[in-house]
């Protein structure tokens, strides 16, 4: 009798703790802009299964690639109204939104990929990392984005002098744009999904981005110089909404954290041999690949962006001098 009994309540307890888990159980959806082959496509495939796996079925993530939720900003803007929950950004177009991150997207603020790693990691980084969640769009990991160099079809870049009179795409932010200009050039922010077309139309002369992006959307079929000026080292981060994170269980959110950890590591491996394996690739297709021996010239020309910033936005220069500080 007892037995019966007592698998009964239990039996009836089970049932309940499968629906109270059916109702509760979180599905988001995620933005990444990025397509197969891509080191973050596979990085945010890898969250997803981890978060799956790590809250027991709590939280499921749905990522859709290759930006069919919508443009960088546009999803940004999702993510900050829940309509959008997690992303794979970049942190360059989150400066217009959040002052903070506008931190990593002055040129030649980091001296090397593991510096600004240190940055993040440190201080510095979790500013920005409140800044953003402050504004919605909470970074639970960060990515390898390594270093933006610029791209053309007429020829080498070695001067500032050589992109005066260019027309260069260049991601949404003020920054960038200002970045262009102070050389002479005509910065052109654009969709990355636009940026294949408008250069094999001469819309621009020419963009900037990493060596995994370049290759991945056929942007060397249509610039076939690449000039290694490694002008911005920008992090990218995967992003939740904050109050969606804020609303989950604490087990639930250590689990998205870890998850994203353990995603990010994945990644940064990845992002290593991509690289190389990019590198290889385009100029294997007839890219001509440039170092440019000094880059002494550009970061002078870009020094007025600096001053204008720090001047026009005197808060961040706390911030700047904590990033420059940090060895
Ligand atoms: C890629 C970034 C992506 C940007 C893109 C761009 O990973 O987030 O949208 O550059 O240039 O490297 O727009």
């Amino acid at each position: 009798m007892y037995q019966k009994i007592s698998k009964t309540i239990l039996g009836t307890a089970t049932a309940l703790a499968l629906v109270a888990s059916t109702a509760a159980a979180e599905e988001l959806r995620a933005w990444n802009i990025h397509t197969d082959g891509h080191p973050n496509t596979a990085a945010m495939d890898r969250f997803a299964e981890l978060v799956a796996e790590k809250t027991g079925g709590d939280v499921n993530v749905e990522v859709f690639h290759g930006g069919v939720l919508g443009s960088q900003p546009d999803a940004l803007e999702q993510v900050q109204l829940g309509a959008i929950d997690v992303g794979n950004f970049n942190l360059g177009p989150i400066g217009p939104i959040v002052q903070e991150a506008n931190l990593v997207s002055l040129p030649f603020i980091f001296k090397s990929v593991d510096h600004m790693f240190r940055v993040m990691d440190g201080p510095a980084g979790e500013k920005v990392a409140m800044g953003m969640a402050n504004a919605g769009i909470m970074p639970i990991g960060w990515f390898d984005a390594g270093a933006r160099s610029f791209y053309n079809n007429t020829g080498p870049i070695n001067s500032p002098d050589d992109v005066a009179g260019m027309k260069i795409r260049v991601m949404n932010n003020d920054l960038f744009t200002g970045m262009v200009n102070a050389m002479g050039g005509n910065g052109t922010p654009m969709a990355f999904a636009e940026v294949y077309q408008s250069l094999s139309t001469g819309v621009v002369d020419g963009a900037e981005n990493n060596l995994p992006s370049f290759q991945s959307v056929g942007h060397f079929e249509v610039a076939g110089f690449y000039s290694l000026s490694e002008h911005l080292i920008i992090p990218e981060c995967i992003c939740v909404n904050t109050a969606l994170f804020e609303g989950l269980s604490a087990d639930n959110q250590a689990a998205l954290v870890a998850a994203a950890e353990e995603a990010s590591v994945y990644q940064r491996e990845l992002w290593a041999e991509q690289t190389q394996a990019s590198r290889k690739a385009v100029e294997a297709a007839g890219v001509q690949i440039n170092e440019i021996a000094d880059k002494g010239p550009f970061q002078v020309a870009m020094a007025p962006v600096y001053a204008d910033y720090l001047a026009a936005n005197p808060s961040m220069v706390e911030l700047v001098e904590l990033a420059q500080s940090t060895e």
